[in-house]
């Protein structure tokens, strides 16, 4: 009885301890796999603390995607009673975010929700602030995943990167050069896409297409129109762009949309409804995909909330409450899938605002 005692005090000790976020005993083992790596196991009742700080952390601040996600993550702050700070570099480069995570960690941040911009040059200053009790969420474009708890994906990559490859090949009717106008080399998202949409193109009923250049507009306005030119003086035979950024995308239908290749190149990828109405609406583009970046930036959040309050640890199988969105289960290596994208055309793009 005494010793039972005992050990229950202990482990009240131990699990208040890692909930206030000081002295959280990591578990090596854990960490190799990406996910759980507190060695205090998950209380799906405990209740969500109060007054919770959370940083966002986009990949770049001046880029209307993630303006649309720090929304959602705001309101999730809201319903989980919290304070969230929005805050990050103007450019999207591979370690322009370090600092910044320093920072939240000094400033004692409860947790870290971030976009990436390059998987592994975040991974040690991640890790410092884990190791001071920081949850990290990742969402959008991940991090190592030994260097964050919990990665939110927009959608599986092999969804996303399917999605573009078909919505190329009907607009170019199945055959033709084409290409890639992807965001920085480093980032993890559009990497993983990038391959994804090669193994979809060896397939036998993509033969028709040949893609001929993947091209870098580093999620800068400027560059990706550049660029965009650059593309097609290079290749005179292209038939199709696939932009799979919101700032490609719509660099390249604006460059389009004033060109002598309007209607003759055609152009899909990620886009915001809001920046690409005018170019859906005069022909430029027939179709394009996206999720809500809102709803993406809300479940990091509040997966940033139940982690910092113990009720999640990133063990694969956890199920926990995401608010207005409903139950969300970690998948393996520490992955909740947000759901799939929606494809735009003038059909349908009136009906979405963001
Ligand atoms: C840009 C960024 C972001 C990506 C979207 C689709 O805003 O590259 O990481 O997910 O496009």
């Amino acid at each position: 009885m005494k010793t039972r005692s005992l050990l229950a005090l202990v482990m009240t000790g131990a699990v208040a301890l890692t909930a206030c976020g000081g002295g959280t005993t990591k578990d090596s083992a854990a960490q190799e796999t990406g996910g759980a790596t507190n060695a205090a196991k998950a209380d799906p009742n405990a209740p969500l603390k109060e007054g919770l700080k959370i940083t966002f952390l986009p990949k770049q601040v001046n880029n209307p995607y993630f303006t649309v996600a720090q929304k959602g993550a705001e309101s999730a702050g809201t319903a989980v009673k919290g304070e969230v700070k929005a805050t990050g570099p103007s450019d999207a480069a591979a370690s322009s975010q370090v600092t910044y995570i320093n920072t939240a960690a000094q400033q004692r941040q409860d947790a870290l929700v971030i976009s990436a911009n390059d998987a592994n040059a975040v991974a040690p200053a991640l890790k410092t602030a884990r190791s001071q009790g920081l949850k990290v969420v990742t969402f959008d474009s991940d991090a190592a995943p030994d260097a964050r708890d919990v990665f939110i994906n927009q959608a599986t990559s092999d969804e996303i990167a399917a999605g573009q490859v078909k919505l190329i090949s009907e607009a170019v009717g199945g055959s033709g050069e084409i290409a890639i106008l992807s965001a920085t080399p480093n980032a993890t998202n559009q990497n993983a896409w990038i391959e994804v949409m090669k193994t979809e193109l060896a397939k036998p009923e993509y033969s028709g297409l040949k893609l001929v250049e993947t091209a870098y507009g580093n999620d800068d306005d400027q560059t990706s129109f550049q660029k965009t030119q650059g593309l097609l003086q290079a290749h005179p035979d292209l038939k199709g762009i696939i932009s799979p950024t919101t700032v490609g995308v719509a660099a390249a239908a604006r460059y389009l949309s004033s060109s002598e290749y309007k209607g003759k190149v055609q152009l899909t990828g990620l886009g915001t409804p809001n920046q690409m109405r005018k170019f859906v609406q005069d022909g430029t583009v027939k179709s394009f995909a996206l999720w809500d970046p809102s709803k993406l930036g809300y479940l990091a959040t509040y997966t940033a909330a139940a982690l910092a309050s113990g009720q999640i640890t990133g063990a694969e199988g956890e199920k926990y409450q995401a608010g207005d969105l409903g139950e969300y289960t970690i998948g393996a290596k520490g992955e909740v899938v947000l759901g799939p994208p929606t494809v735009f055309t003038k059909d349908n793009i009136d009906q979405f605002d963001f």
